[in-house]
């Protein structure tokens, strides 16, 4: 038994010799072939021997064994955090790399190293857009609002026909999108969800329809093919032109302050009539700037559509236009929160760089 003892211990001189000469990952690698490798590794060649040796050694052989495989394991792991320093020092004086190291080799697993700097835990956070679209959602619930969700892949009939755009109209040129078949399409907005809102209640209705939508979009610094929109919609006897100015310059103001600037400027949509864009004063240059950069110089940036619900759309949902009317409106989740957080690339929401997205732990 003394002669594996001693063996064991001139493997481990020889180790020791070896892994202080190890300079590069591969050499690394080749050190830990040659001593755990399944094939030809000294260790495998030793437990092979365990297998003949007399079964009164075996005990005591498995003992020295096991040891001196964890004594290269420990040696190895100490050689790979060593690795960094080593690299860095070659080219030193020769014969001199990675001296001192010899004797640590095997300590390793004793004791922790106090002066090494600690290990920093990373901690998740939240998404700067999900973060944005429920401080839009803290808003609208805060005044009643039921929020709903749909979805992603919608039918022609849903996103397109309830509301109002004929089979191949020209309107619909602003809302290609990806067709799935001819049928199924990634829906261009989260109309949908309120046109099956209406199917399923009847007024009063007050929801918000959050949620990721698709449109056929050449990549720019504000456009993308995906993005985030929130709609709302309103339903009830007597609803009118002044409920939507009021609400929306509330949901404005509580979202970019009291003091911004707000103007509603007529527009177009194939499911509102009358329809109206919304600007805010540019929070950039707020108007002082003729060659603004945000702006463009004209002192305004629009960050919603919305308008009065057609009496079309709601024949196409079984409410009757008589007797109830409602507003809507659109807004980029996206879009806006680039205006109120000042980021100037819309991909940046998406390139998922944690130098950025550390930025916005908001709140
Ligand atoms: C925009 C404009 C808008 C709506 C969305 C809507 C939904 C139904 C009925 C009528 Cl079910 N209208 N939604 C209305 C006006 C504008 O979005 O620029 N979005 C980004």
């Amino acid at each position: 038994m003394a002669t594996l003892k001693d063996r064991i211990e001139g493997l481990k001189r020889e180790f020791e010799t070896a892994a202080a000469r190890v300079k590069d990952p591969k050499a690394l690698e080749d050190l830990k072939n040659q001593y755990l490798g399944r094939k030809k590794g000294r260790l495998t060649g030793l437990f092979e021997e365990l297998k003949a040796a007399p079964a009164e050694e075996k005990r005591e052989a498995g003992r020295l064994i096991n040891e001196f495989k964890e004594f290269v394991t420990a040696g190895l792991d100490t050689v790979r955090e060593d690795l960094p320093g080593r690299i860095s020092r070659a080219g030193g004086v020769e014969g001199q790399e990675g001296l001192g190291h010899q004797s640590l080799i095997g300590k390793a697993a004793e004791a922790p190293d106090p002066t090494l700097p600690g290990r920093m835990r990373y901690i998740g956070a939240a998404h700067p857009l999900v973060l944005f679209q429920e401080e839009i959602e803290r808003i609208f619930l805060g005044m009643g609002y039921a929020i709903e969700e749909g979805p992603e892949i919608e039918t022609d009939h849903y996103n397109f026909e309830a509301l109002n755009f004929p089979p191949h109209h020209p309107a619909r040129d602003s809302w290609d999108t990806l067709y799935i078949k001819d049928d199924l399409l990634l829906r261009t907005h989260t109309s949908p969800v309120q046109i099956r809102v209406m199917e399923k209640k009847k007024p009063p209705i007050r929801v918000i329809t959050p949620g990721r939508v698709f449109r056929r979009e050449t990549p720019d610094p504000t456009h993308l093919p995906m993005f985030l929109q929130v709609e709302g919609l309103v339903v009830d006897e007597g609803i009118t032109f002044a409920h939507l100015k009021g609400t929306l310059e509330y949901f404005i103001r509580a979202l970019f302050g009291e003091k911004v600037r707000v103007r509603f400027r007529p527009s177009f949509f194939p499911f509102t009539e009358p329809s109206a864009e919304v600007d805010i004063g540019c929070l950039a240059c707020e108007g002082q700037d003729k060659s603004c950069r945000v702006c463009g110089g004209t002192g305004w940036k629009e960050i919603l559509g919305s308008g009065m619900v057609d009496p079309q759309v709601f024949k196409n949902v079984n409410i009757d236009p008589e007797r109830y009317s409602g507003w809507a409106f659109g807004l980029g989740i996206d879009r806006t929160a680039m205006l109120a957080l000042g980021i100037p690339e819309m991909r940046y929401f998406y390139e998922n760089d944690l130098r950025f997205l550390r930025q916005f732990e908001l709140r």
